[in-house]
């Protein structure tokens, strides 16, 4: 699939809605400014196909978003991430690769959906996720405490959640869905009750902090692709918070003793060395919190977006 050289869609999403904490919608152009897109042009080759504009989709926001079963703006999240459904399917329609650049991690609801869609139709093929995270994301609106739906995303694109067709996530049929057999974690370390509940039943494929204390962060890759195969395509969905806060303070719920910007780093590279990479989102980037090390953040978000488009492999 994936190639320097090849077509590349960037979807830069300021959304900051599915959790409560302002700023992460500034993170897409920090990233941008940071030289993110140029780099990908001019350092790596790729054909770049962006509208330069920073999506904050004002025009779908609705005046009244009442909870609903507990979740806090769900019709916000909902509209935004339908809308962003539609253009990654669009570009994945055309064979390109895309990159989504958050916004917190309620965006993958759209990434992960529009992806899904538009390989099942392009390749007849279903896709797996990678979810690399310091939380597992898989809360339904039942089992979450807190009602933010960036706690939710994994229970709604396996379908461990659904809304009823009228309802706000009514939109998400079976084309937008991923198996939890295709799914596999990386990084967790901050996994609510209900949520360890549900990774158990369903035998969903974790790696937490411990395996890779365990075995090395080598040995966890090859597990995590080995449980996927071969030859299947792959969407990276990379919160920043897996990082440890000493390479990526700036993020909303920072959790000590995560990975190292190598091992993050590491784990890009090797979903680019599959061959098999047709989408990437990098989400949860705050510079507005712990500003003195937003900075840091922002680079650190560009290293991993630049190793699993393939910049430091020889
Ligand atoms: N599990 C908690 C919840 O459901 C915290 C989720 C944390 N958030 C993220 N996503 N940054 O990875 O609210
Ligand atoms: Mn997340
Ligand atoms: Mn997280
Ligand atoms: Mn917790």
């Amino acid at each position: 699939f994936l190639k320097n050289g090849t077509d590349l869609g960037i979807v830069a999403v300021g959304f900051s809605g599915g959790q409560c904490k302002a700023g992460v919608d500034a993170a897409p152009m920090a990233l941008i400014e940071s030289g993110l897109a140029d780099q990908l042009k001019d350092d790596l080759e790729y054909n770049i196909h962006f509208d330069n504009k920073v999506h904050s989709y004002t025009e779908l926001l609705p005046s009244s978003d009442p909870d609903h079963r507990g979740m806090k703006k769900p019709r916000a999240v909902s509209a935004v991430t339908q809308a962003l459904s539609q253009q990654v399917y669009d570009h994945a329609k055309e064979g390109r690769c895309v990159l989504t650049l958050g916004g917190d991690h309620s965006i993958a609801i759209g990434t992960i959906s529009g992806t899904a869609k538009a390989i099942r139709e392009r390749l007849g093929r279903d896709m797996a996720v990678i979810w690399v995270d310091a939380h597992a994301d898989i809360n339904t609106p039942e089992t979450s405490d807190s009602g933010n739906i960036h706690g939710m995303p994994v229970a709604f694109l396996t379908g461990l959640a659904s809304d009823k067709p009228d309802a706000p996530f009514g939109w998400l049929k079976d084309e937008h869905r991923v198996s939890v057999k295709k799914l596999v974690y990386i990084g967790l370390r901050d996994v609510d009750r209900g949520e360890k509940k549900i990774l158990r039943e369903h035998g969903i494929k974790a790696f937490s902090m411990h395996d890779i204390d365990r075995h090395g962060i080598g040995k966890v890759m090859d597990m995590a692709l080995g449980w996927i195969g071969s030859d299947t395509p792959i969407h990276l969905s990379f919160d920043i918070d897996a990082l440890d806060p000493r390479f990526a303070p700036s993020t909303g719920t920072a959790v000590r003793g995560g990975l190292t910007l190598r091992e993050g780093d590491f784990i890009a590279e090797c979903v680019h060395e599959t061959g098999s990479l047709v989408a990437l989102d990098l989400v949860e980037v705050n510079p507005s919190l712990e500003e003195a090390g937003a900075a840091e953040t922002v680079r650190s978000g560009v290293s991993i977006v630049r190793c699993a488009l393939g910049d430091t492999l020889l």
